[in-house]
C-alpha cells in the first residue's frame, strides 16, 4: 500500500532519496519539480472541464481543425489552452509542442525561458468526449540541447530514451495522474475535496504475462501478417497454439488502455498496416511518454520491429505503430515481425 502522500511531497522525497553525484538538485531538479507540479495542475484545471461536459458548453466541434486534419473537439481547444497558458510564465521551458499545433510554441519573450521542453497531446481520444468515455492528457519533457536559446523543430527530434520525465493523466470515474521520472512509475488519485493528487501506487509493475489484447479488430483487412497471426492465435483460444482463451478491450482512449495494462496486464497494438502505412499514433507525445512509462513499469515497447524508445524522430508529428504492455507478449508479436521477415 503506497503511502498516502501529495504529488509535492512526493516529488520532493524522490529528490531527497536520489541526491545525484554530478549536482545537488537530485534525481529531480527544482525546475522539473514544478514543471510537473505545473503540468499536473493543468490536467485539474482539464478534469474540471471534462467533468462538466454539456454543463459548461465545452461539448462538441470547435469549428477548426488541427494540423493533423481533424475536426477540433472544443475540449480539444480548451486542453491545449490550459497547457499553454499554466507553462509560458514559470521560467521551466524552452519552448513546447502540441499535438494540436503545427510548429514549435515558444517562450513568450516577457517571461525567463528554462530548460525543459515539454510537448503533450492535450487531449487524447477526443472521440471519446461526446460518449462521457474517459479521456486524458498525455505529457513528455525533454532537455533543451545545450546553447539553444530558440528551441526549433531540430532540438525536440530526440530519441524516447532522452526524455527526462513522461506522464498522462486519465478522466474517467476517477482522475488519475501516471508519472516517471526514471525511476519507475507512481499513480495519483485526484482528491477533489483537497483539490490535490495524492499517492495512490508507486513502483508499479505490468504482469509481464497476459491474457488480454487491445486492438481495433475494424483494421484487421489491412494488417500485416505477423499481427494478424497473434491476433488468429488469441482468437483460437485454449483450442489454438496459446492453449489459453483472451480476451478483448478496446476504448478507442490509448491512456485508458494503457492505464488498464498498467493496472492488470495487457497488451496494446496500434500497427502500422495497409491503411495507416506510418502508423496511427504520434511518436513524440503519444507512444513516447507511453512507452517510458510502459518500460519503467517492466514492460515492453515496440513499433514491431524496434524499440520505439530508439526511434530517431524526423518530424514534430510523426506517426509510428505501437505494441506495447506485458513483456513477453510484446516479444512475442516482436518475434512473429522478425520471423516473416527472414
Ligand atoms: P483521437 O484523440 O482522435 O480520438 O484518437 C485517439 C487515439 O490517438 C488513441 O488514443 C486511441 O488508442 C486511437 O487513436 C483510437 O483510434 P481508432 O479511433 O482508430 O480506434
Amino acid at each position: 500500500m503506497a503511502r498516502r502522500i501529495s504529488l509535492s511531497r512526493y516529488l520532493i522525497e524522490e529528490q531527497r532519496a536520489r541526491p545525484s553525484p554530478d549536482n545537488d538538485a537530485g534525481a529531480i531538479p527544482a525546475d522539473l519539480r514544478l514543471l510537473i507540479e505545473v503540468v499536473a495542475r493543468a490536467c485539474k484545471n482539464i478534469s474540471n472541464a471534462v467533468s462538466k461536459g454539456a454543463l459548461a458548453g465545452v461539448l462538441g466541434e470547435a469549428g477548426s481543425g488541427n494540423v493533423q486534419g481533424e475536426a477540433q473537439k472544443k475540449l480539444d481547444v480548451i486542453a491545449n489552452e490550459v497547457l499553454l497558458e499554466a507553462n509560458e510564465w514559470g521560467g521551466h521551458l524552452a519552448a513546447m509542442v502540441s499535438e494540436e499545433m503545427e510548429g514549435v510554441h515558444p517562450i513568450p519573450h516577457r517571461y525567463p525561458k528554462g530548460e525543459y521542453l515539454l510537448l503533450f497531446d492535450p487531449l487524447d481520444g477526443s472521440s471519446n468526449i461526446d460518449v462521457n468515455v474517459s479521456i486524458g492528457t498525455i505529457f513528455s519533457v525533454l532537455r533543451c540541447p545545450d546553447g539553444i536559446t530558440e528551441p526549433d523543430d531540430l532540438a525536440f527530434l530526440q530519441p524516447g530514451v532522452k526524455q527526462v520525465a513522461a506522464g498522462f493523466a486519465v478522466y474517467g470515474p476517477a482522475t488519475m495522474l501516471v508519472l516517471t521520472h526514471g525511476h519507475g512509475v507512481a499513480v495519483f488519485t485526484l482528491d477533489r475535496e483537497m483539490g490535490s493528487f495524492v499517492l495512490t501506487q508507486d513502483q508499479v509493475k505490468i504482469p509481464e504475462d497476459t491474457s488480454e489484447f487491445a486492438i481495433n479488430m475494424s483494421n484487421m483487412r489491412n494488417w500485416d501478417a505477423p499481427v494478424r497471426r497473434y491476433i488468429d492465435e488469441c482468437l483460437a483460444g485454449k483450442t489454438g497454439v496459446r492453449g489459453r482463451d483472451f480476451n478483448m478491450r478496446w476504448i478507442a482512449s490509448m491512456v485508458a488502455d494503457c492505464f488498464r495494462i498498467l493496472t492488470r496486464g495487457g497488451v496494446f497494438m496500434y500497427p502500422q498496416d495497409a491503411k495507416h502505412v506510418k502508423g496511427r499514433l504520434r511518436l513524440m507525445y503519444e507512444a513516447n511518454p507511453i512507452s517510458f512509462i510502459v518500460e519503467q513499469a517492466g514492460g515492453a515497447s515496440t513499433n514491431g520491429r524496434q524499440r520505439i524508445m530508439e526511434i530517431q524522430p524526423e518530424a514534430l508529428h510523426q506517426r509510428v505503430g505501437v505494441v506495447l504492455g506485458s513483456k513477453n507478449e510484446v516479444e512475442r508479436i516482436t518475434r512473429y515481425h522478425a520471423e516473416a521477415m527472414k
